[in-house]
């Protein structure tokens, strides 16, 4: 058995999230976003990925066709401080502003408490651990799920 799935034995999701995987505008680079679609499927995430040049608005309607609970964006052509809080934003005027948000990519460091600032819930750089990632936004949504219950 692996390890994943034994601490999931021990530690399960309190059920199975749906996430949004997108590339929002004009870069091409999507290895990134395949690397991180692979690990939440093989985490226990449900992945939709929505594939390259899309646009917040593309990205948000996806997010909520899907029902999904959280979405992560890949950044890798520098508009992160537009691209990011954009889809916070249309995502709160939506009424869906409980959704996690978060993303990674060639993402400077100084812009990382920015982009939080804005509501981005964690950004994650190239070397960031799989296993951090899954384990994150589980922890998340799982957060997420004990206050909506009580
Ligand atoms: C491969 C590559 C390409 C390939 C892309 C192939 C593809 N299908 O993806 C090709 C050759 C096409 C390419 C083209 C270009 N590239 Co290029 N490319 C790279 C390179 C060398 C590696 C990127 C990569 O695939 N890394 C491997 C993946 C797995 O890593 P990653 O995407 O960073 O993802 C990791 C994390 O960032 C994070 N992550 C990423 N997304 C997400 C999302 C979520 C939700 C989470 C949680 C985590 C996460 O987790 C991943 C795993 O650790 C980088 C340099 C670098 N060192 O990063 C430059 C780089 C990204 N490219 C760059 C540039 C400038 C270009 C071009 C504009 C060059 C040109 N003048 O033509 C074009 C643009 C093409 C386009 N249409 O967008 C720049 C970007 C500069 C910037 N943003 O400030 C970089 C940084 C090179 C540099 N140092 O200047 N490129």
């Amino acid at each position: 058995m692996s390890s994943v799935a034994s601490l999931r034995i021990i530690d399960p999701m309190q059920r199975h999230y749906r996430v949004v995987m997108a590339k929002p505008g004009l870069d091409g680079h999507d290895r990134g976003a395949r690397v991180i679609s692979r690990a939440l499927r093989e985490a226990g995430f449900e992945v939709i990925y929505t594939g390259l040049h899309q646009t917040p608005e593309q990205i948000v309607d996806t997010v909520l066709e899907e029902d999904a609970d959280a979405v992560g964006l890949s950044v890798l052509s520098g508009a992160h401080l537009s691209l990011m809080p954009r889809v916070v934003d249309l995502l709160r005027a939506s009424d869906a502003g409980d959704v996690v948000v978060f993303g990674g990519g060639i993402i400077p460091d100084a812009d990382i408490p920015v982009l939080e600032s804005a509501g981005v819930g964690k950004i994650f750089t190239p070397g960031a651990p799989l296993a951090g990632i899954t384990g994150w936004l589980e922890a998340a949504l799982d957060d997420r799920e004990t206050a909506r219950a009580t």
